[in-house]
């Protein structure tokens, strides 16, 4: 169904659970009625009127929302109005998305590095192993007194970075946070699934037995002698589109720098944390995890502005980005918590600015949220409200664009960025955050509102989502997708999405349609700028599709 034509009437191609808020975007100048009807019998369920139809920037589009959140039932339904095609059917019933979060979860598997895939897991997208990452090159750039250049370190696993072959801590970071708060958030869920990857059935939740594959990479990041950490390990020029064990370029780690070193901290603090209940299965990982923390710290405090500056002979990508106080808040925020120390705390404070919408290179938030998550632990009142306070502005201000918005989304022109289906998700994030703080209803149905987005309720009528829904990118821009010889590609993958700014055009052979914000997005696989996979995008398709899942009312 890949490249069928998108209905006029868009909505969730997944479904919604009984208690959801439900909207359909009607693609209308015309104000009129919309009814709901049963699948089979075509019997009318549910009538009701549209809203006011109203442009939305992003599109250049009228539209109208058919709201029908009264609509309860489990079953199969359409949405109709008068002179348009009916929309795609859809469901109501339990368990809406946590087939969506199973999916999005082994999206990490498939990309893992330095693993043959095995068909008991894997299915048609079993694979040799490639990249086994143990005999790495120490750059010129990444040289230290220990460790001179072209000398070799063994950095094995970790998951390959997006469409591309390399690993980047810097990106490794977010996705870290945003996989392991998804543990933290919603245990209950996580607990009981099964996903199917090799160590599933085990005593540890398949979340966490895979976010350990790239844990593990990380460590090796580290310099011992200094506690530096590199910035990347990675070929000098993007491999060809070829399957893994197919790339054999020579493998280097580059550069180490102030936000490699900040993430990394942050990282390791918090997954210390998190695995300490986990002892048994991960014995002395706790342990190591918080000194690896706190000597990265201590670089950053001695090194603190040391920018990623991408070395002439390295053409990969950069992930490179010169403000700091944001990293610095972030580990802070996660030290406290790991050590109780105050001066941690202090150091938040000095470095936090008002919590944003998360990105590989803006961070502060994630610190707001783990110290809002763990509040019990801050020192007062005052504090705790401080913290609060700050998520609660951050997540009223996006449920006041959704509410307000022709196609009730918070995304506006500017947010359509490399990653915008991202960026779309990570809002609901800080949404579900502030939901979590203060259960307001409006936060909840925001959030969900921005996944109906990424599922197909948007201006492409495309759901997102490789293999998840109806209509559904086909071309992404990963290489196992393209090199495996099977027709679709991975699923559970998140596609870039739109991204006016097409810096691919060049590598493209077929021009994008439209230029509009929301519309400018090419399913082919040339198009890394607004097609590509990557693991800082799916760590918020895992998040949000679990959140939802957990937090709707039964
Ligand atoms: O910094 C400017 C900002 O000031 C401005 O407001 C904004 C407006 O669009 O642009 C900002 O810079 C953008 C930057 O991302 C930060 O968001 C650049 O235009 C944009 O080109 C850049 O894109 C990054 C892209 O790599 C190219 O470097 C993406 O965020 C990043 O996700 C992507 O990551 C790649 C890796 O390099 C390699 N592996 C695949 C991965 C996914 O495509
Ligand atoms: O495949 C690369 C992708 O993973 C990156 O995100 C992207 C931007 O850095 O670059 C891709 O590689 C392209 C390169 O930048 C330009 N020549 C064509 C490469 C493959 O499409």
């Amino acid at each position: 169904a890949g490249e069928s034509a998108a209905p006029a009437i868009r909505l969730n191609q997944l479904g919604f659970a009984p208690a959801a808020n439900k909207l359909a975007i009607v693609e209308t100048t015309t104000a009129g009625r919309f009814e709901v009807v049963r699948e089979g019998d075509g019997g009318v369920v549910l009538e009701g009127e549209l809203s006011k139809p109203a442009a939305w920037a992003p599109a250049g589009r009228s539209a109208a929302v058919a709201d029908f959140g009264a609509l309860v039932a489990p079953g199969h339904y359409r949405v109709r109005v008068d002179g348009l095609p009916p929309s795609d059917p859809f469901p109501v019933g339990p368990q809406a998305y946590a087939g969506l979060a199973d999916a999005a979860l082994k999206a990490f598997y498939f990309n893992r590095a330095g693993s043959a895939l095995e068909a008991a897991h894997a299915g048609a997208y079993a694979r040799a192993a490639g990249h086994p990452d143990t005999e790495v090159e120490i750059h010129p750039s990444a040289a230290s007194a220990n460790r001179p250049a072209g000398s070799v370190i063994s950095a094995p696993g970790g998951w390959y970075d997006a469409g591309d072959y390399n690993k980047y801590v810097v990106n490794s970071g977010i996705t870290m946070y945003t996989l392991l708060a998804a543990w933290e958030d919603f245990p209950a869920f996580f607990r009981g699934r099964d996903v199917g990857i090799p160590e599933s059935g085990d005593a540890v939740p398949d979340l966490l037995d895979e976010s350990w594959w790239n844990l593990r990479w990380m460590l090796e990041m580290q310099d011992p002698g200094d506690g530096g950490v590199y910035h990347k390990l990675t070929n000098l020029r993007f491999d060809g589109m070829v399957m893994p064990d197919a790339a054999r370029d020579r493998r280097y780690v580059v550069q180490k720098g102030t936000a490699a070193a900040l993430d990394f901290a942050a990282v390791m603090a918090m997954a210390s944390r998190v695995y300490a209940p986990f002892e048994a299965q991960f014995p002395g990982v706790p342990a190591r995890m918080r000194v690896a923390a706190e000597r990265a710290w201590e670089w950053a405090q001695a090194d603190p502005d040391v920018p990623y500056l991408q070395p002439d002979d390295v053409h990969t990508g950069a992930y490179g980005d010169a403000a700091f106080d944001d990293e610095f808040a972030w580990a802070a925020a996660e030290l406290y918590l790991l050590t109780g120390e105050a001066g941690y705390l202090r150091a938040f404070e000095q470095h936090a600015q008002a919590p944003a919408v998360p990105s590989w290179a803006s961070v502060g938030s994630l610190g707001w949220m783990s110290l809002a998550r763990h509040r019990d632990r801050l020192p007062d009142e005052a504090a705790r409200t401080r913290i609060a306070a700050g998520i609660d502005r951050l997540a009223a201000a996006l449920a006041a664009r959704e509410r307000d918005s022709a196609w009730r989304v918070a995304m506006q022109a500017e947010d359509f960025v490399w990653g915008s289906s991202a960026q779309a998700l990570n809002q609901a994030m800080v949404l579900l955050q502030g939901y979590r703080l203060s259960a307001r209803r409006e936060y909840l149905d925001a959030a969900q509102s921005q996944l109906d987005y990424v599922l197909g309720r948007n201006p492409l009528g495309v759901s997102f989502v490789t293999g998840q829904g109806l209509r559904t990118p086909m071309h992404v821009h990963h290489r196992p997708s393209q090199a495996d010889g099977v027709a679709g590609p991975v699923p559970g993958w998140l596609s870039g999405g739109p991204n006016p700014r097409q810096q691919d055009a060049g590598d493209c052979p077929v021009p994008y349609a439209s230029a509009l914000p929301a519309l400018s997005w090419l399913d082919h696989d040339c198009s890394y700028a607004s097609n590509e996979v990557a693991i800082n995008w799916n760590a918020p398709l895992v998040y949000v599709a679990a959140g939802i899942e957990a937090l709707t009312p039964a």
